[in-house]
């Protein structure tokens, strides 16, 4: 044990540091980027990490979990259809039965659940770091561009550094910031009826979750979207605080990855 203080700080501020780099270097190619870590982001994270694929995910805010934790309105409660329940049960998230289809879920338990889950199954998750832009080779989508979010928010002039990848996930929610650099930075044609982002539509709470996981798929060479990314990008109706359809949008995204990664 070190005795003298200055050597127990010069240990700790090491080990941190040391640690921290480790897990930076190890990461600097991934198969797969996740951009996002809410619900749909998580349960990606998690299906790819466990059939065997380097996953990094890269979330802005210092929670992750995206929009999880508030519940509906900040009533930390959240609900799921019956067959999403499983999902969380997978994670050993406890569900309670409402009314024959639902189940409602403590939202804190489910956030903390799926990031548990995630990084348990291998994903590592990077909080606080913005991905600002992304990586095109020879019209592939083939990484992400990254920078502390502090850094951003503060408009500082810095730099950022790159991570290659072999698939990226938009998994940002309501604004698929990721597709929206794809369409309107490099130009691309995504698989959507009109080549570009439709937008995402007002409420409607059976359509949204109905075709949700429709909406989730392959966009472009190296370019995939899940959640409410999925949706603004195929015209999709926003559901509120119904998550069922994330979830499964979450494993679908990872399912295609998985095979499109194994071609
Ligand atoms: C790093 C970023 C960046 C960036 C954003 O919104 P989320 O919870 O995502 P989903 O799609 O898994 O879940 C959507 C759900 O929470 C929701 O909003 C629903 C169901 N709404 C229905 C309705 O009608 O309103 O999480 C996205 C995450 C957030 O944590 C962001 O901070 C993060 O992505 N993020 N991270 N770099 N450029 N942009």
């Amino acid at each position: 044990m070190d005795t003298k203080t200055s050597v127990m700080e010069e240990t700790i501020s090491g080990a941190i540091i040391r640690r921290f780099f480790e897990k930076l270097e190890n990461n600097l190619a991934v198969d797969v980027a996740i951009v996002g870590a809410g619900p749909s982001g998580l349960v990606a994270a998690h299906d790819l990490a466990k059939a065997g694929l380097k996953v990094a995910v890269y979330e802005s805010k210092l929670a992750p979990g995206g929009g999880t934790w508030g519940g509906g309105m900040l009533f930390n409660e959240v609900t799921v259809q019956n067959d999403a329940a499983e999902i969380l049960h997978e994670f050993g998230i406890s569900t309670r039965q409402y009314d024959g289809q639902y189940h409602t879920v403590d939202s804190v338990e489910m956030a903390s659940g799926l990031i548990f889950g995630a990084r348990k199954a291998g994903a590592v998750i990077f909080n606080t770091v913005k991905v600002e832009d992304i990586v095109m080779h020879d019209g592939v989508v083939s990484g992400v561009v990254i920078n502390w979010n502090p850094v951003a928010r503060l408009e500082m002039h810095v730099d950022p550094i790159v991570v290659t990848s072999r698939a990226l996930i938009d998994g940002t929610g309501h604004p698929s910031e990721i597709v929206n650099k794809a369409v309107h930075k490099a130009g691309v044609k995504i698989d959507s009826p009109t080549g570009g982002i439709l937008g995402e539509r007002p409420m409607w709470m059976a359509d949204g979750e109905r075709t949700t996981v429709a909406n989730t798929k392959r966009l472009y060479p190296g370019l995939y979207a899940s959640g409410m990314a999925a949706n603004n990008t195929q015209g999709g109706f926003r559901m509120g605080p119904i998550f069922g359809g994330m979830l499964k949008s979450g494993r679908r995204i990872a399912q295609i990855v998985i095979e499109d990664l194994a071609k």
